[in-house]
């Protein structure tokens, strides 16, 4: 697949996405949206993609909305913003979040607006230390938008999504790893390599079980114990008659390495 805006490449069981506009921090215009769903969804299909690798060219990982499209002259009315969120941004976030495969984000630079978000919405997040996250709608007098004020108070609790979206107080890559917005900041040397060998191990997991254990986390912000209790179930049968559980517990009886096909 050849693209304008983006970077992607297969490789060792997984799919790689390099966001690729690093001279406007890789702040998205409708083309990157409409390239960055066409490989994800690709990857969603692809049976040879087991694990998706988010990332991004430049020194920044993502700085939101292209603020270049959105001058607002005189002689224009105001813009509906609701429209590119219906039609761009929340189909995005709903496909990562659909994706029954583990999609990593590498974020190697500042990750703002929009950017932030997205970052936030993958599975696993890793960070270089010096990357950042900023909540900047608010300096442009704009909402949290991309799943942030629902991801943002799950992660790090409503004292600091509050503040956080009213005052667009940078994040430290350090800081996130300690409040549990991300799992790991890594020397900005060993973000690539780490998070290409994470993606790697992934695609030799059990994909099926993985997208079954997404299924349920993502569920449980929303469900009271006893439906998760539920689910928990419906989805441990569905695990019990996957190739990779029978493939594990016979690997596990016989001592040896387990084969994971992924099914
Ligand atoms: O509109 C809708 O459809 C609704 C949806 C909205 C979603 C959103 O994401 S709204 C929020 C939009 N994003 C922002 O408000 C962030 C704007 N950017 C910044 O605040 C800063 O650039 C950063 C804090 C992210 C980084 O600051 P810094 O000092 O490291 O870099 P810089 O010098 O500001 O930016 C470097 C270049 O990238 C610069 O271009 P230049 O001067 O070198 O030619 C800058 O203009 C450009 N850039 C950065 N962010 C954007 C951008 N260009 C267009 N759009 C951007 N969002």
């Amino acid at each position: 697949m050849s693209f304008e805006t983006i970077l992607f490449e297969k490789k060792d069981g997984y799919a790689k996405i390099t966001l690729n506009r690093p001279d406007v921090l890789n702040s998205f215009n409708e083309v990157m949206h409409m390239e960055l769903r066409d490989a994800l969804k690709s990857c969603q299909k692809d049976e040879e993609v087991r694990a998706i690798l988010l990332t991004a060219a430049g020194r920044g990982f993502c700085a939101g909305q292209d603020l270049g499209d959105r001058a607002v002259t005189g002689d224009e009315g105001p813009r509906d913003l609701s429209q590119t969120i219906e039609k761009f941004y929340n189909p995005l976030v709903r496909l990562i979040q659909s994706i029954e495969k583990p999609v990593v984000c590498a974020v190697n630079g500042v990750a703002a607006g929009a950017g932030a978000n997205i970052a936030l919405a993958c599975d696993i997040v890793y960070a270089a230390q010096s990357a950042s996250f900023i909540q900047a709608f608010c300096k442009i007098g704009l909402v949290p938008d991309s799943g942030g004020t629902w991801s943002l108070p799950n992660l790090v609790g409503m004292a600091r999504a509050k503040a956080l979206a009213m005052l667009g107080d940078k994040v430290s890559a350090t800081q996130a790893e300690e409040w549990g917005m991300i799992w790991k900041c890594v020397d900005n040397d060993a973000l690539m390599e780490t998070t290409e060998e994470l993606c790697a191990q992934l695609a030799q997991a059990p994909t099926f079980g993985l997208g079954l254990i997404k299924r349920a986390m993502n569920a449980a912000p929303t469900n009271t114990m006893d439906q998760q209790l539920d689910l928990e179930r419906d989805l441990q049968k569905m695990a019990g008659f996957s190739d990779d559980y029978k493939e594990g517990v016979n690997a596990f009886l016989e001592k040896r390495k387990p084969n994971f096909t992924g099914k």
